[in-house]
């Protein structure tokens, strides 16, 4: 078995999946990689990478013998948003780069997540389906939808073992989020176990898709175990947990802290979310390589508020 070099690695999916990597395959067999330094130890071997840069992912395939790319390097979509021509570069290029990896058999299975940005306005918005309309109106849904387009593309054509999953909205205590429009179900709970009120940049009923980390990486992980014939869509698969709004994260808080207090001041990044579905069809994902979330909203925010505290 080669080894395993997480691209993006001190993100908030990073950070978990890193860990969870080093329990199942051995801090050996597992390198860390980021634009950054790490402020904490990741556990196994760590390298500054640029994912637009080429030569230097070739240099660390190489060197550490990598056969397996989990690739998590990307502006997200509020961020990309400030700078539509550097996101568009930075997805797309290193999405390239890692595909050409796997096209010259340089590694052997990638892995790149899309989002529930691939949807748009004129997208179905409830138990939205699988295969259906996808006309983005973001910088990063459109980089998303094009990157699923590519992913699909050079497995076809060259037979890449490219997986892919449609996250929603993630939500762990390990790490932070880093500017996406999902990111308030995170912040609400750190103001919440600090005992302060919280100020939502959504409207109070906006209705989201989200998923609890360690469901999300449990998922990733066994889509990545999967018989390959058992992946069958090789865009991306639907991938989905529970729905709520900001007025029902903050009434499910309020059962466990009954003082906790919400204000909404919604900002730019209510007219991303307000084109995003509000629930997700994933029966493809359950059905061919046995997806199931087991966290619930209730279950998540127990155990994110006993983590926090
Ligand atoms: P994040 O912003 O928390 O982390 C991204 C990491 O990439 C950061 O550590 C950053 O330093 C690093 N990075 C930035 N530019 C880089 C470069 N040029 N080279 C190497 N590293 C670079 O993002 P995340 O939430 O961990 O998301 C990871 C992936 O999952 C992204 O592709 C994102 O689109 C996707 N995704 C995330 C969510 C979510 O809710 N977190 C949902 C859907 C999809
Ligand atoms: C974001 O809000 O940008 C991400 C995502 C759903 O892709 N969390």
């Amino acid at each position: 078995m080669g080894r395993i070099l997480v691209v993006g690695a001190l993100g908030q999916i990073g950070t978990d999946l890193v860990t969870a990597l080093v329990k199942k395959y051995g801090s050996d067999n597992v390198i860390a990689s980021d634009i950054r330094d790490p402020q904490q130890d990741p556990g196994c071997a760590f390298e500054i990478l640029d994912a637009t840069d080429e030569n230097r992912f070739k240099e660390l395939v190489t060197h550490y013998q990598i056969d397996t790319i989990y690739h998590l390097a990307a502006t997200l979509s509020a961020k990309a948003e400030n700078n539509p021509l550097f996101s568009w570069d930075l997805n797309m290029k290193s999405l390239l780069i890692t595909l050409e990896l796997g096209k010259s058999g340089a590694i052997e299975k990638l892995f790149w997540p899309s989002s529930i940005a691939v949807f748009g306005p004129t997208t179905p918005k409830s138990n939205t389906p699988q295969k259906t309309i996808t006309e983005p109106n973001s910088v990063y849904g459109i980089s998303k939808l094009a990157g699923e387009r590519w992913c699909e593309y050079y497995h076809e054509k060259y037979g890449v073992d490219v997986r892919s999953v449609r996250y929603p909205g993630l939500i762990g205590y390990n790490s932070l989020p880093g500017g996406g429009t999902t990111d308030y179900a995170v912040d609400i709970y750190h103001k919440a176990v600090k005992g302060q009120r919280f100020e939502c940049f959504l409207e109070k009923d906006c209705v989201l898709p989200m998923m609890y980390m360690p469901d999300a990486i449990r998922g990733t992980l066994e889509l990545m175990d999967a018989d390959p014939k058992l992946v069958k869509e090789r865009s991306s698969y639907n991938f989905s947990a529970f729905s709520f709004s900001p007025e029902q994260i903050a009434d499910v808080i309020r059962a466990e802290l009954p003082g906790f207090e919400i204000a909404y001041a919604p900002d730019q990044r209510q007219e991303i979310a307000g084109t995003w579905p509000d629930s997700i069809n994933d029966a493809a994902a359950r059905a061919d390589w046995g997806w199931k979330n087991e966290f619930s909203l209730e279950s998540m925010t127990r155990d994110m508020l006993k983590n926090l505290s």
